[in-house]
């Protein structure tokens, strides 16, 4: 097994932002995204990564965009400078095969999220007030239970490590103006129910996923990764069980060991025995192969 990779440096490349598990780098307009292995749970990040985790969910993204691309255009670079292609290759082993190279966007400040299953935030949310984001849901619903029809809940990022708000679509529309809530969300839905129908043909359920939109000279992109499992929830159609929590997908094995050994959920955070971190390493590897249908991810030589 390789080493996971914990944390990048690309020299004099300045990093523009560090997120819990991906870095990001900007050159002018060009910007390289680098999914490191870090993996996070209960809002930390672990002492230890999951190898090759970062090229599993790139080349997932990747899949995804291009699956997309009749939907919706994306932040990917179609043809890197040549400077930047230049700059980058000494970084090569940080580079290959769990990096995106994207053009600068605007980003928008709110996250696109979509339901179709009332799960997490939404079932707080939904058990507090019968609503989620000011959308009147049908009394009695039982958690992971399907929606009637997938809904739109949109929410404010919070930086500094907390969580995303959800907020209405008014307050939506308040932040960035009628027109752009309108297309934001006409595409968020669009791409849920065609990231939803692939995922059900593999035996998958998409229970939620969120989107990041951006302007690129104008024109509206699908940015940041999509529909991996950091920022979606797949659950195994053939296990699913309304009525209660389904099992994380990818990281019950994780938060099983985290909650088996009492962590109190404070800094440090522990971390994981090679059992757990090879069984999720094969969870990671399953959804890959049963969404993109290709038995191994790439692994470029130089890496
Ligand atoms: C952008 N993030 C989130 C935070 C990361 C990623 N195409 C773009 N243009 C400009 N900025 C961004 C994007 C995109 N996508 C994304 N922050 C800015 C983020 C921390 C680490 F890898």
């Amino acid at each position: 097994m390789r080493d996971a990779l914990l944390a990048t440096s690309l020299d004099e490349i300045p990093l523009t932002a560090r997120g819990k598990v991906r870095d990001l780098y900007a050159i002018g307009d060009e910007l390289v995204f680098i999914a490191t292995d870090r993996i996070s749970a209960f809002d930390h990040v672990l002492g230890s990564g999951i190898p090759d985790k970062g090229r599993i969910l790139t080349q997932l993204s990747h899949f995804w965009f291009e699956l997309l691309a009749d939907t919706v255009p994306n932040h990917l670079l179609e043809s890197p400078s040549a400077e930047l292609l230049e700059l980058l290759a000494p970084f090569e082993d940080q580079i290959a095969g769990r990096s995106m190279l994207v053009r600068r966007a605007e980003m928008f400040p709110v996250e696109c999220v979509v339901r179709g299953y009332i799960s997490g935030s939404g079932w707080k949310d939904y058990l507090a007030t019968g609503s989620v984001c000011g959308i009147e849901l049908p009394k009695g619903l039982r958690e992971s239970e399907r929606l009637p029809e997938p809904i739109f809940t949109p929410a404010a990022k919070i930086n500094t490590g907390g969580h995303d708000e959800n907020i209405s679509y008014a307050t939506m529309v308040e932040t960035i103006g009628a027109e752009y809530a309108a297309e934001l969300k006409r595409l968020t839905l669009a791409i849920y129910a065609k990231a939803s129908a692939h995922a059900a043909s593999k035996g998958l359920i998409l229970a939620d996923t969120k989107f990041e939109f951006g302007l690129v000279d104008g024109e509206i992109v699908l940015a940041d990764e999509v529909l991996t499992p950091d920022s979606s929830r797949y659950w195994p159609a053939s296990e699913y069980a309304p009525g209660g929590a389904q099992p994380s997908f990818d990281k019950q094995y994780v938060r099983d060991y985290l909650e088996s050994i009492r962590w109190n959920k404070q800094a440090p955070a522990p971390g994981l025995p090679d059992e757990v971190i090879l069984k999720t390493r094969e969870k990671y590897m399953e959804a890959f192969r049963l969404i993109t249908g290709r038995a191994e991810i790439e692994i470029p030589p130089a890496a």
